[in-house]
């Protein structure tokens, strides 16, 4: 028989305990975190979807990579496993550890970043719009225009828009893009996926004026799948080649390994370009450590190569994606606005829809966030003018493209009915919509204020 129910293709073997509270304990709680779910104690929290970063089960198998780790300091076996693992996927000459993704970007930007420097991409995720604008230059979104409209269905809404990158290119000067950006998938944009046709298009204009492409790989594997699913001529074709020809039109990448290569912490940096990498390795030798472990304990590039083996499971990928589809679709019939179709790691519930009483200057999204944890202890994370805001020279609030609650899904976590009483709970707050209230930013940091905010209620 073909099977209709997808099940999680695993055993569990080792189990952690979660706690459940009350509604009058979570009051008293959000309320000390200033009602920023980032300022919770994780303990407090019921189902947490705050991300998908970091917070993956590994498996047996990287468990024991974990006790064979060798940790020498220069040279590491570990560190040649992990090498190869990244190579077999990437193809590229020159592979550098980093100990997240954000390092990564910080010792790429850092080196070729600098004011009156522009970096184009289909959308910049924080941490990397963050290390860009650090160096002076400036982050451009280029995104697809129907990836800007959360209610319309379409194949690979996390698209660059190459006509616009062309005239990018034109009106900036290519001599100042050191290099271009393509997120796969697209987080900022809801998870959605990029085509292989786009990867090949970006890359030819890219080509074409001589200028570098990096792909921000977070997600590689979720995106080869969806390519493997929706694009014509890759049905048939393993997700490990998919993800190899996505890297073939790259010329570099940066990778948070805490999403697609299945571990808790741990990142890379990949490129071609042999003068560039030196230039990074010694800066990595400054903030990271030796380029054989790059702020990484040995025991953790044996957990990211083995990681990088097991995304690429298509068994794997199937559970994955079509139990983030099973969440989406059940809030699509019960009427919950989300951005459609849903994405590879996430739901993103559309909070302009959601609640189009609450203006932007009143953060919708975060009074979202607030009350899923009131009424389910369930923490999502805001992305909206929380996040992405920015204030005009007299102070007023330029808000997001898109006020947005990412329910991030971790990587072999949660089961079924943890996801059953998620909907339950997502509904439940929807009935109650027209009782949410807005809210008022306190305190902020300058910059990537979101981790740090503190909130109230208004009125
Ligand atoms: C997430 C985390 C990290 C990320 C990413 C892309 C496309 C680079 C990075 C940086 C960050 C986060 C957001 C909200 C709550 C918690 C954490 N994304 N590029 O969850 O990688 O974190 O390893 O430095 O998505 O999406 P790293």
């Amino acid at each position: 028989m073909t099977p209709k129910t997808i099940i999680e293709p695993f055993k569990i073997k080792s189990v952690e305990p979660i706690k459940f509270t009350t509604r009058e304990e979570r009051e008293k709680l959000l309320k000390n975190a200033g009602y920023n779910p980032f300022m919770l104690h994780a303990d407090n929290v019921l189902i947490d979807l705050l991300t998908d970063s970091g917070t993956s089960a590994m498996s047996a198998k990287q468990w024991a990579g974990i006790m064979n780790g060798d940790e020498a300091y220069a040279g590491s076996k570990s560190f040649y496993r992990f090498e190869a693992a990244v190579n077999k996927i990437t193809n590229m000459k020159h592979i550098i550890p980093t100990h997240q993704g954000r390092a990564a970007e910080k010792i790429l930007f850092s080196i070729v970043g600098g004011k009156g420097k522009y970096f184009p991409n289909n959308t910049h995720f924080d941490t990397t719009r963050a290390n860009i604008e650090f160096t002076g230059a400036e982050a451009d979104d280029l995104l697809v225009e129907i990836g800007k409209h959360p209610a319309e269905r379409a194949d690979f809404k996390g698209n660059m828009d190459v006509e616009k990158l062309e005239d990018f290119i034109k009106e900036k000067g290519a001599e100042n893009i050191p290099l271009c950006m393509l997120t796969v998938t697209n987080n900022s944009g809801g998870g959605q996926p990029v085509s292989m046709k786009n990867i090949r298009e970006t890359k030819e204009v890219c080509k074409k004026h001589n200028i570098p492409l990096f792909l921000d790989a977070c997600r590689f594997a979720e995106n080869a799948y969806f390519i493997k699913l929706r694009e014509k001529g890759y049905e048939n074709k393993p997700v490990l080649e998919i993800a190899q020809e996505m890297f073939s039109y790259a010329d570099g990448a940066t990778m948070s390994a805490k999403k697609d290569a299945l571990v808790n912490i741990g990142g890379f940096l990949a490129m071609n370009d042999e003068e560039l990498a030196m230039k990074c390795r010694n800066l990595l030798i400054v903030t990271e450590g030796f380029p054989t472990y790059g702020g990484l304990a040995g025991r953790d590039l044996e957990a990211v190569a083995q990681g990088l083996e097991e995304v690429v499971d298509e068994h794997y990928l199937q559970y994955r994606i079509k139990s983030v589809e099973y969440l989406g679709n059940k809030l699509v019939d019960a009427g919950v606005p989300i951005i459609e179709p849903p994405g590879g790691h996430a739901i993103y519930i559309d909070a302009k829809r959601f609640l189009p009483n609450i203006p932007a200057e009143q953060y919708p999204g975060q009074s979202i966030v607030c009350e899923l944890y009131l009424e389910g202890g369930v923490r999502g994370v805001e992305i909206g003018s929380v996040m992405f805001g920015k204030y005009d020279e007299n102070g007023k609030l330029i808000p997001a493209m898109m006020e947005l609650v990412r329910l991030a899904i971790p990587r072999r976590v949660y089961t079924q009915s943890h996801i059953d009483y998620l909907i339950e709970v997502i509904i439940e707050v929807f009935k109650n919509r027209n009782k949410l209230k807005g809210y008022k930013i306190t305190y902020e940091a300058p910059m990537l204020r979101h981790f740090t905010a503190q909130f109230e209620p208004i009125g």
